[in-house]
C-alpha cells in the first residue's frame, strides 16, 4: 500500500513515486515482447526511432500493446499496483491505453503537457472526444508510468510541476504545428501521431512559475500521476536508450472512444480502433458504456498467423527464395485486404509492382481463414535466425571516425532503394529481402556498382544475391572491410 506521506505527496503534488511494485521477472517479461516485436530504423538525419508493431490494431505503433500481450496487460493488472490505485482513486477502475515511450540516445525532450485534455479534444477533429467524463464526477485518467530501464537526468527522465493539477491552463488548440509541439522531440517516432496531425495541442503554461521536480527512476519503479498534473520528460542526452511503458485508467463510468458506436473506428491518431477493449483492472462496471474484456477475442488461427507473421516483420526467419517471399506476401496481403482490387500493373513500367500484383492474385476468392493457415504454415517451416535483440542493437549508435559502420551502410542503401523505388526512406525494411522491392538483377549488379564507388571497395556483384537484405549486405561489407582496412 502507499503510505500516508505517499498519498499526500500524491494529493499535493499530483503525482507520487518512484513506488516499488514490479519484479525483474515482470519487466523483463515486457520488455521480451517489446524488444522481439520491434525494430530500429534510422531516420533521413540519422536518428535511430524504435518502431513497434500492434497486432490487434494492425499497424505500426506503440500504443496499447495491452491488446495482444499478455505480459503487459498483467504488468497493468499487478494487484500491488492497483491495490495503490484504488487508495488514490477509488474501487472502480479501467485499463483504457497503454503507449510505449522509448527515447533513443539523442532523441529530444517531450514538452509540457497534461494527459486530461491531450484525449478530450483531438487535433483532427475537435468534436469527436476520445474520452468523456461523466457530469457526476471529477474527470480521471490516472497514469501508471513504469520504468523498464533506468532514466535519470541524462537519458531523459521524468519532470513534473509540483501542484499543478489544482489549476486549469488555457489550451491554445492548434496554433502549433505538430512539428514544433509536445512531441516533437521525438518526431521521427511517427506513430505517435501517425503523421495525421497538423498541430499540437500547448498550454498557457511557464515552466518558471513552478517548483518542478525531475524524477529519475530504477527499473521496475513506477510513478503515478493525475490527468492534470503538468509533465513532461528530458532530452536523452546519454547513449543509452530510455525506455517506459505507460498504462492510463479511468472510472467505468467515462465513455472511451464513444464514437465508434456510431460505427467510427478511426481515432485522433489515425488508429483503427474496431477491437479495442478495455480491461476492467478492479471493482464493477455498472455503466456497459465500453467493450470490456479480460483478452482479446483473435482465434487461435489469427493468433497463430500474427506470431507468425512477426516472425517475417522482425527477421527472426531465414526466406530463401524468391518464390517463397512472393508467396508470403500474397498471403500476407490476401489476410489483410482481402483478394486484390488494384489494376493490373503495365510489367514494363512497373516491373516490381507487377510481380507483387501477380503473387496476390493468386490467392483471389481464398478465405481469410485459408489464407491465415497457408501463411503459418509456411512461416513455420521456414529456418529461424539468431537475430541479435533490439537493446544490444540500441547502443551502437555511435559512428567510430575513419571506419565505415554497418549502420552507415544500412542507411546508403537505404536511401539509395527509397530513391529507386520512389518511396519514403521509412517504407524500405532492413530485413526484407532486395527481390520483395523487386529489384531486378540488372539493377542489382548496378547497386552494387554504386555502392562500390560511394565505399571505395572492391565489391562483387553477386554479394547482393549471397546477402540478400540491406541488413546482412552491410554487416557483411562492414566486417569485410573492417578486415582489409
Ligand atoms: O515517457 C516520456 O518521456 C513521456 C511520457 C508522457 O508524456 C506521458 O506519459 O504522458
Amino acid at each position: 500500500m502507499l503510505n500516508q506521506d505517499q498519498v499526500k505527496h500524491f494529493q499535493q503534488k499530483g503525482w507520487v513515486g518512484p513506488v516499488d511494485i514490479f519484479a525483474p521477472a515482470e519487466i523483463a517479461a515486457v520488455k521480451e515482447c517489446l524488444e522481439t516485436n520491434s525494430r530500429i530504423i534510422k531516420e533521413a538525419d540519422g536518428q535511430e526511432i524504435i518502431t513497434f508493431y500492434n497486432n490487434v490494431i494492425n499497424l505500426e505503433t506503440p500504443r496499447d500493446h495491452y491488446l495482444f500481450h499478455k505480459p503487459i496487460a498483467e504488468l497493468f493488472k499487478h494487484p500491488q499496483l492497483i491495490q495503490r490505485l484504488n487508495q488514490i482513486a477509488g474501487e472502480n477502475l479501467l485499463l483504457w491505453y497503454t503507449n510505449v515511450f522509448c527515447k533513443m540516445p539523442g532523441q529530444g525532450e517531450i514538452k509540457w503537457h497534461q494527459a486530461k485534455e491531450f484525449y478530450t479534444s483531438s487535433d483532427i477533429d475537435f468534436t469527436k472526444k476520445t474520452l468523456v467524463y461523466s457530469q457526476d464526477e471529477d474527470p480521471l485518467n490516472l497514469t501508471v508510468w513504469v520504468a523498464l530501464e533506468d532514466a535519470d537526468l541524462e537519458n531523459g527522465c521524468m519532470r513534473f510541476a509540483n501542484g499543478s493539477h489544482q489549476r486549469i491552463f488555457k489550451i491554445l488548440k492548434g496554433s502549433v504545428p505538430a512539428s514544433e509541439g509536445v512531441f516533437a522531440g521525438i518526431s521521427a517516432h511517427k506513430t505517435v501521431w501517425q503523421k495525421e496531425q497538423q498541430y499540437s495541442l500547448s498550454y498557457e503554461f511557464d515552466e518558471n512559475d513552478w517548483e518542478v521536480e525531475s524524477v529519475p527512476v530504477k527499473a521496475g519503479q513506477a510513478i503515478v500521476f493525475t490527468e492534470s498534473t503538468m509533465h513532461c520528460s528530458l532530452p536523452n542526452h546519454s547513449n543509452r536508450r530510455r525506455l517506459a511503458i505507460i498504462g492510463r485508467y479511468v472510472r467505468p463510468s467515462t465513455q472511451v472512444y464513444p464514437y465508434r458506436w456510431q460505427g467510427d473506428f478511426i481515432d485522433e491518431n489515425a488508429h483503427n480502433i474496431k477491437r479495442h477493449f478495455c480491461i476492467l483492472v478492479s471493482g464493477r462496471d455498472d455503466y456497459r458504456h465500453n467493450v470490456v474484456r479480460d483478452e482479446h477475442d483473435l482465434d487461435e488461427t489469427e493468433v497463430e498467423f500474427q506470431l507468425m507473421s512477426n516472425l517475417v516483420r522482425f527477421g527472426h526467419v531465414n526466406i530463401p527464395e524468391d518464390k517463397l517471399q512472393l508467396e508470403i506476401y500474397g498471403l500476407e496481403k490476401q489476410v489483410l485486404e482481402g483478394d486484390c482490387q488494384e489494376e493490373e500493373p503495365n510489367p514494363i513500367l512497373h516491373p516490381r509492382k507487377y510481380i507483387q500484383w501477380q503473387a496476390w492474385n493468386r490467392y483471389q476468392g481464398m478465405s481469410t481463414i485459408e489464407a491465415m493457415k497457408r501463411y503459418s504454415q509456411l512461416v513455420r517451416s521456414l529456418p529461424r535466425k539468431n537475430t541479435k535483440d533490439a537493446s544490444s542493437r540500441s547502443n551502437t549508435s555511435t559512428v567510430n571516425k575513419g571506419v565505415l559502420k554497418a549502420a552507415d551502410i544500412e542507411s546508403w542503401l537505404i536511401s539509395y532503394l527509397s530513391e529507386l523505388l520512389d518511396t519514403q526512406p521509412d517504407e524500405i525494411e532492413v530485413n526484407i529481402p532486395f527481390q520483395r522491392y523487386g529489384l531486378s538483377s540488372a539493377e542489382g549488379t548496378v547497386l552494387m556498382g554504386d555502392l562500390e564507388a560511394a565505399t571505395g571497395y572492391k565489391l562483387a556483384p553477386t554479394l547482393v544475391y549471397e546477402y540478400p537484405t540491406i541488413e546482412a549486405l552491410a554487416q557483411y561489407i562492414a566486417e569485410e572491410m573492417q578486415v582489409l582496412a
